[in-house]
């Protein structure tokens, strides 16, 4: 055998099954996917990866496709010449909150798995439940108003969980099967995340919901690390509350390390070494954090249909409308996540409405009027700065019905703020994104700082990473920085769309090759990523003067929100 080791990662998203191989020195070396529609439309009956109820609005998607996409993503990559011989460790990460329900016979099954034989023909048997609701499912309100009362206020439970109650968070999954569908729920022996299901079929056996996904289930004690008592009697009465923690097993409180070797199925059909060990994986909004070395202080912002603005902080500041999520690799670090539905469509709205471009860019006449508007629009003294909600689809965060508002105030101190009428598409191009932006550094501004080597500067993200399909937008770049700051700069992160699969194969690595458990992914990674090949500055983020003006009508703008939600809330 030459070469040194290799690491496979997995992402096992809504859509797609995809794999990933990397080097010791992050090199990729190979990767291969299955695209549900393309590969299985016709034999799952699955429309962009999931079956719908629209009747009860459930979505959900066949376990079966996601086991025999395993068998055909692994014939993938070996047609594709990857030398699986050498893979030292494997790790991966699953879409969020999804759940499968396994049965008496899994764990046997699991165990004898015979490399002659294809995975579902060995599994098709051990579902208590055909079915792993998505991350789109939106069933659960009953359970959601329940989740949310249950320890007083959705404050309280953010407080306790990291979030407050949401449709897809898999408590209230787990609550509505019990209800919904008992007989499923009482032959259920063992429940798994999507993340942790995926490593179960590479482990031979149950593995443990991973440190960092368990904290999108509304189950997990945060700061005790451990199940929460309450939460579980919701989900399944008092007497219930054995029999749920077996189904739901122990969580190791470490995301590193190894949870075993790998099947011996794995190495009698694709020719995996037996000394290939299977890390723990985890959800995907965590492994995206793991595709580069995110500093404390640094933030994600992903631009694509809708938005997410993502950070590695130690501050825990929980609040209904976000969440934090523990950090995959790094133990008293947390996620901050913010989840937005109004991203690029509602932009998109906005340039539809501006002159058509005669040339091949459709963003250009928007982008113009960005970058010649000055920020909120004040182009004197004495203007009025603008402020707007830009949502034609129900909004997240906060929690407020589809439409739009545009208000104006002080720009000097953000008073007398008063709603207005239309003032025309011109204008609207740059309040829309600035509102995007201003809603991000509102929810983040008491998890950041000053840089610890400027401590002159405003608290500000650290970098911020831009990543979607409106990180190639320069304008959108520049209003990032004005708004947000960025004291190293703004990016543009190029990972090659694989971000989840990447973090997986990240997190594999390190998991593996750390030196002690006190070696920080941050460090490992960071001595060998080379940062040219995934990153350039697209903007100087912070730029002294107008960062401030912003933060003279961030108070405005919440008090706007506060008033709209008043009469606008979902
Ligand atoms: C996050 C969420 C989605 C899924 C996508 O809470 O539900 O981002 O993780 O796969």
């Amino acid at each position: 055998m030459s070469g040194g080791p290799l690491y496979l990662g997995f992402d096992l998203s809504t859509q797609q099954l995809k794999a990933i191989v990397i080097a010791s020195d992050l090199k990729v070396i190979s990767e291969a996917k299955v695209d549900f529609d393309a590969d299985y439309a016709t034999k799952y009956k699955i429309t962009k990866g999931v079956q719908t109820n629209e009747d009860e609005g459930e979505v959900y998607q066949p376990v079966a496709m996601w086991v025999e996409a395993v068998d055909l993503v692994l014939t993938r990559l070996k047609e594709k010449g990857c030398p699986v011989e050498r893979i030292r460790g494997i790790s991966g990460s699953g879409q969020q909150h999804s759940s499968v329900y396994w049965n008496e016979h899994a764990e046997s099954a699991l165990k004898k798995l015979e490399g002659g034989k294809t995975l579902l023909d060995q599994l098709s048997h051990v579902f208590a439940y055909d079915f792993a609701p998505n991350w789109q499912d939106h069933s659960t309100q009953t359970e959601c108003d329940h989740f949310d009362a249950h320890l007083g206020s959705k404050q309280k439970l953010a407080d306790a969980t990291g979030s407050a109650a949401h449709h897809r968070f898999t408590g209230t999954q787990i609550l509505r099967m019990r209800r919904r569908r008992p007989e499923v729920y009482s032959k259920t022996a063992r429940i798994s995340l999507a993340s942790s299901f995926l490593a179960s079929l590479f482990l031979g056996a149950i593995a443990p919901i991973d440190i960092s996904d368990v904290t999108g289930m509304n189950l997990w004690d945060i700061a005790g690390e451990k199940w929460n008592e309450t939460l579980l009697e919701l989900t399944a009465t008092k007497e219930g509350v054995p029999e749920l923690r077996k189904k739901l097993g122990d969580v190791p409180l470490d995301g590193g390390g190894s949870l075993g070797g790998i099947s011996s199925y794995f190495v009698q059909r694709y020719g995996f070494s037996p000394e290939c060990q299977v890390a723990p994986f985890t959800g995907d909004n965590p492994a995206t954090i793991l595709s580069l070395p995110l500093r404390p202080l640094d933030a994600i912002v992903s631009l694509g249909t809708s938005s997410t603005f993502l950070m590695n902080t130690p501050s825990y500041k929980p609040d209904p409308s976000y969440h934090f999520m523990n950090h995959p690799t790094t133990k008293g670090h947390f996620m901050f996540m913010l989840c937005y539905k109004n991203g690029g469509l509602a932009r998109e709205k906005v340039r539809d409405k501006l002159p058509k471009p005669s040339g091949s860019d459709a963003w250009e006449n928007f982008n113009k009027q960005v970058l010649e508007t000055p920020p909120l629009d004040v182009r004197k003294e004495g203007d009025k700065a603008k402020l707007g909600l830009y949502f034609p689809m129900p909004e997240i965060v906060p929690n407020i019905k589809a439409g739009t508002w545009r208000y104006t105030c002080s720009a000097a101190d953000g008073s007398g703020l008063a709603e207005t009428g239309d003032w025309g598409p011109d204008a609207d191009a740059r309040v829309i994104v600035e509102s995007q932006a201003l809603s991000m550094r509102l929810r983040s501004q008491k998890l950041v700082s000053s840089p610890n080597d400027r401590l002159h500067l405003p608290a500000q993200p650290r970098r911020i990473y831009l990543v979607g399909g409106g990180s190639l937008n320069p304008a959108i770049a520049r209003v990032v920085g004005d708004v947000l700051g960025g004291a190293d700069g703004v990016y543009k992160l190029d990972v090659g769309g694989n971000a989840c699969a990447l973090g997986g194969a990240y997190k594999a690595l390190w998991a593996l090759e750390r030196r002690d458990a006190d070696e920080s992914f941050d460090d490992l990674i960071g001595q060998r990523w080379r940062e040219e090949e995934a990153i350039q500055k697209v903007d100087d983020g912070f730029r002294d003067g107008v960062f401030q003006r912003y933060g003279k009508v961030l108070g405005a703008f919440e008090e706007m929100e506060r008033r709209i939600l008043e009469v606008a809330h979902n």
